[in-house]
């Protein structure tokens, strides 16, 4: 049974903000989702430039990953951007019951947070490519472990795109849904523990601490976003919309620019140890 009850199923598959926006958001409730969600895009555009400037403090042989981190800048500041464009006109201030109110009526699109699995589609497979272009593996091979990436990857996204839609009208097929994602989301953390092992293997322990360190990043990172599917089933009112919003935000900033710089600190660590010297003008 759903513990979020709406009022009545008038808007069909729409997700929970929608149902709550029919009682409307407070001022702060609203202002803070609305903030929250350009920060995460503003994080975006500032990390692009971080891996930018940084591509030149590496060996050659390492900045396949700042590319990737580049690729994934610039995926997420753009539908991170959609996305709070998304909220900002799925709802407008209603002077008669002073909240904002589902802006129906007008030519407003309900609220939903596909755009963000759409990023994921894209960043997901690039965030797991990344660290194989830093670690070295001793045993796995990279082609098989880089398909269990895509192959997990895409499947763990695109079976929870379709449970969302049932998060309020049908949390059998909602959780059902989740079961299944989070199947191929187990098989990634598999791989990726095994990926940082291997890579622990005869790199300075500076670089070990580092890939510790990135582990439980992803994981604690990673698993906010099960949570903030989760959200209806717990926290049912606005404060679960502004908490959805928060976590997101909070694991785009973790899982794609920390992991990047934590990435860009390793492969830092790699360049000098193979002799790599920043300061000293390289072949073009
Ligand atoms: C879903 C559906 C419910 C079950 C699970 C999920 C996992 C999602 C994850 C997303 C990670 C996204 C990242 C994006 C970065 O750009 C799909 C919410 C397990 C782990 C890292």
């Amino acid at each position: 049974m759903s513990l979020f009850t709406p009022k009545d199923d008038s808007l069909g598959n729409a997700t929970f903000e929608n149902y709550i926006g029919l009682d409307g958001f407070s001022e702060m409730g609203y202002q803070l989702s609305a903030h929250v969600l350009t920060l995460g895009y503003a994080v975006m555009l500032a990390g692009l430039f971080y891996f930018i400037l940084t591509i030149k403090s590496v060996a050659p042989k390492y900045r396949m990953s700042s590319v990737l981190s580049v690729v994934v800048m610039v995926s997420a500041f753009l539908l991170l951007f959609v996305q709070r464009e998304n909220w900002v006109q799925a709802f407008t201030y209603n002077p008669e019951v002073q909240a904002y109110t589902l802006a129906t009526g007008q030519t407003a699109d309900l609220f939903n947070n596909g755009y963000r699995y759409l990023n994921w589609l894209i960043d997901v497979p690039m965030l797991l490519f990344q660290i194989l272009f830093v670690v070295s593996l001793t045993k796995s091979d990279f082609a098989s472990v880089r398909n269990q990436f895509w192959f997990s990857g895409t499947g763990m996204i695109l079976t929870g795109y379709v449970g969302q839609y049932y998060e309020v009208t049908n949390p059998a097929a909602f959780f059902a849904w989740g079961t299944i994602s989070t199947l191929f989301f187990v098989h990634i953390l598999f791989v990726m523990k095994r990926v940082i092992d291997e890579g622990k293997v005869g790199i300075p322990e500076e670089g070990q601490k580092i890939l510790g360190t990135i582990w439980i990043l992803f994981l604690v990172s990673w698993m906010l976003y099960p949570g903030a599917y989760l959200m209806p089933y717990l926290l049912f009112n606005e404060a679960g919309v502004v908490g959805r919003h928060l976590t997101y935000t909070v694991a785009d900033v973790a899982s794609k620019v920390i992991y990047g710089v934590y990435l860009t600190m390793l492969a830092q660590v790699l360049s000098k140890r193979d002799g790599f010297d920043p300061d000293k003008p390289q072949a073009a």
